[in-house]
């Protein structure tokens, strides 16, 4: 028989890990039209104008609201992109990612 020189594994991963999630934010700022922050929300979230309003509307009143979850590559990539449009337009408008708990 051959001599076996590797330890047992003495953990059983139980789950499939699943990839953690991560959170879309959308800031206020005081510069930006609201009507800006809705078509951005609808050309890079797929919302329709119903959802984007919303979201427009509690970020304008807490401060910030979740857009969506996604993979971390997916919400950076959206994020960044968003953010993009708005400075390419000369609005300050930002979106960040932050990993969901
Ligand atoms: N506060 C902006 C205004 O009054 C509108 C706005 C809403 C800007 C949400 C950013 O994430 C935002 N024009």
């Amino acid at each position: 028989m051959p001599i076996q020189d590797t330890k047992p594994r003495t953990t059983i991963q139980l789950e499939t890990q699943r990839p953690r999630l991560h959170k879309v934010m959308l800031v206020n700022d005081d510069y930006t039209p609201r009507d800006f922050v809705v078509r951005v929300l609808k050309a890079e979230f797929r919302m329709n104008e119903s959802q984007a309003s919303k979201v427009m509307i509690t970020a304008h009143q807490r401060g910030v609201c979740v857009v969506a979850v996604f993979t971390k590559e997916v919400a950076e990539s959206k994020a960044t992109n968003a953010t993009a449009a708005a400075r390419k337009a000369g609005y300050p408008l930002l979106f960040t990612t932050e990993p969901e708990e």
